[in-house]
């Protein structure tokens, strides 16, 4: 039972500098607290320059803060410690902002704190909450994402499904498993196929169609019956993932959505690569839901579901030459090697999928035409490793000569020893067994500028390689790495910053485009093969309204699901310029993400308005059409 409560107000200043944090812990149990500690997690951090109000002193690592109050201090049920921090690093800016989690040290006791939203005076406190239209039909089908052509000239509803007439073993195998897909996403639903004739079931035939490509399909309608006709397998468990959408939206909302009765649906995917990537480091999730993860991608026809394994947070893919990273570098919070990060602050927290479940997701995976890409996040972001084996950091290097822009000490791989490309070896290897997937993403994003610049092992490099800077130290790992990757047969695929510092040869290097809108274009410029992934439109951790009530953060922007179906990732490129640009990708960052009720309320329908741009040719989009589906969109 909670006897200690965190409530949170924000004052914001004209500067940083004056920015307020103001605090007060309320004993609502039925005992006096003594001698106590609070500790805190929190987005809005303190500054190393912070000024404390009414307590004694702070510590902070990244987002947890530790408070010490002022001595002598006793709290009586009932009452309250008031205090603040005067000094910040980043403003608040939505509810989420302020702490997430807590806990007080009493006796050697760890006590959870309840932590409430973040509060801020009423000027802040205006803007719009998340906003969807109720839509409008074009055609009455539950069809997400749009076809590209769908000429249908009347639709029926005294149909409930199909009869599969075939004996193909390869159709009938893909039938049942459209239904076990929609049967795992919604199991109140009716299943589409039936394998045996019944009076209101509509028969489908199928066709291979060489003239097709290999992920296209159409669909020819008549009274009796649908044909589908597919390019390959891709295309045929597409065709059918359209006729379970359609069967499934005439069953939920027979007032909105019909069969077709004669017509045709023609299809084929705008871009190759449709993307959607899980940060599970900052929260984790585990196979199960990462299984539903890929169910949902699978009904959206996305293709490639990039697996973010790793983070200062905590490593979570089992390496089993090095069986720490998942034994103590997965976990945070009292009693690891880790202080806690925003949820679950008073627990040890943490999770890591194990080569066998990694084998399971991606086998799930497979069966529904999805890539999965493992990213391991280096040389930054790289806090549980260094932690784990403090062995691979340059010595020499003083503690703190720099902060990640999460705030975290001294994160980085030391490019200039050999433990990190010995280490790397090690765990590429397994990961090339684990994942057939042509690339491996190795992050390489928000290298401090200034890292590694006190480590004498790497001004020694520097100096040997005439290296001028922290981006050209980091270009210089980023070849030796993708040598690593080309000797076990595997492609690179990286954040932007990939290319800092002189970046790498382009040749078979895919790089994602999040900084900034322009980014996309500009690394098509230089040679790279691109994902377009704006974090000002496709990060599903930005908030969807301006409003201070929306959970989530807005550092890139506001993207409404209406932005983010309205984005266009091919504008401003010349028509060469397009063929480097591969496709399009969701990502989802985990760090507001503490329960599936938050992240169901900022992922979706978004996520789906991605899966709309990476599959439909822009002038078959249509933002009230997409708005009218999207009450049928699965959840996790
Ligand atoms: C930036 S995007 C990051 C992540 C954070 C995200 C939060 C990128 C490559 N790095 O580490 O989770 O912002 O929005």
């Amino acid at each position: 039972m909670t006897s200690l409560v965190l409530d949170s107000f924000y004052q914001p200043a004209e500067t940083l500098k004056d920015a307020r944090l103001e605090l007060a812990l309320t004993n609502v149990g039925s005992k006096p607290l003594k001698a106590f500690s609070l500790a805190y997690t929190a987005l809005t951090r303190a500054s190393a320059e912070a000024v404390l109000e009414n307590a004694d002193s702070f510590r902070r690592v990244a987002n947890f803060h530790e408070i010490a109050p002022v001595k002598g201090l006793e709290l009586q049920p009932g009452e309250s410690w008031r205090f603040a921090i005067k000094g910040l690093v980043n403003p608040a800016r939505h509810r989420l902002d302020g702490p997430k989690s807590g806990y007080v040290t009493a006796n050697g006791n760890i006590m959870e704190v309840q932590c409430t939203d973040l509060k801020a005076p009423v000027e802040l406190i205006t803007g719009d909450r998340k906003i969807l239209p109720d839509g409008r039909a074009t055609d009455p089908l539950h069809i997400v994402p749009w076809p590209q052509s769908v000429e249908i000239d009347a639709y029926r509803d005294d149909v409930s499904g199909f009869h599969i007439a075939t004996t193909t073993p390869e159709d009938l195998a893909a039938a049942s498993r459209i239904n076990a897909l929609s049967a795992r996403l919604f199991s109140n639903a009716p299943l589409p196929f039936l394998f045996t004739e019944s009076s209101n079931l509509l028969t489908l035939e199928f066709h291979e169609d060489p003239r097709l490509a290999n992920d296209g399909y159409t669909l020819d309608w008549s009274a009796r019956s649908v044909t589908l006709r597919h390019g390959g397998a891709v295309g045929r468990d597409y065709g059918l993932t359209v006729l379970a959408q359609i069967s499934y939206g005439v069953y939920c909302a027979p007032e909105r959505f019909k069969f077709p009765m004669t017509g045709t649906i023609a299809d084929a995917p705008r871009f190759a690569w449709r993307g959607t990537h899980l940060d599970v480091s900052r929260h984790f999730r585990d196979a199960k839901d990462v299984k539903r993860l890929l169910d949902i991608l699978a009904w959206c026809r996305m293709n490639v579901f990039q697996w973010h394994l790793t983070d200062d947070e905590g490593w979570r893919l089992e390496i089993r030459a090095y069986p720490e990273l998942t034994t103590k570098g997965s976990r945070r919070g009292p009693g690891t090697m880790q202080e806690s990060q925003l949820g679950f602050a008073s627990e040890s927290y943490g999770g890591f999928y194990t080569q066998e479940d990694v084998r399971e997701v991606v086998a799930h995976a497979a069966g529904l035409n999805i890539d999965v890409l493992p990213e391991i996040d280096i040389p930054g972001h790289c806090t549980a490793v260094l932690k784990t084996y403090p062995y691979m950091a340059d010595q020499a290097e003083p503690p703190e000569s720099y902060h990640s822009i999460q705030g975290y000490p001294n994160n980085a791989l030391n490019p200039a020893m050999d433990e990190t490309y010995g280490f790397l070896e090690k765990v590429f290897a397994e990961m090339a067994d684990l994942f057939p997937f042509e690339f491996v993403h190795i992050g390489g994003d928000e290298v401090d500028d200034r890292s590694w610049l006190s480590s004498p092992k790497v001004q020694r490099l520097m100096e040997e390689r005439g290296l001028g800077d922290t981006m050209e130290v980091q270009a210089y790992f980023m070849g030796r790495v993708r040598g690593i990757l080309k000797s076990l047969g595997k492609n690179l695929a990286g954040w932007d910053e990939v290319s800092h510092g002189g970046g790498i040869d382009p040749d078979g290097v895919l790089l994602m485009a999040w900084q900034k809108q322009e980014v996309t274009r500009e690394l098509i410029e230089q040679g790279y093969e691109v994902i377009c992934t704006p974090g000002q439109n496709y990060y599903m951790d930005m908030v969807q309204g301006t409003c201070w009530q929306e959970p989530g953060a807005s550092w890139a922007g506001v993207a409404t699901p209406e932005e983010t179906y309205a984005y266009e990732p091919a504008a401003g490129l010349s028509s060469a310029g397009k063929d480097l640009l591969r496709g399009v990708q969701a990502c989802i960052w985990c760090e507001h993400m503490t329960s599936n009720e938050i992240f169901n309320h900022m992922v979706f329908p978004r996520l789906f308005a991605v899966a709309e741009a990476g599959w439909t040719q822009p002038e078959h989009k249509d933002w009230q059409r997409f708005a009218y589906q999207s009450a049928l969109f699965p959840a996790l």
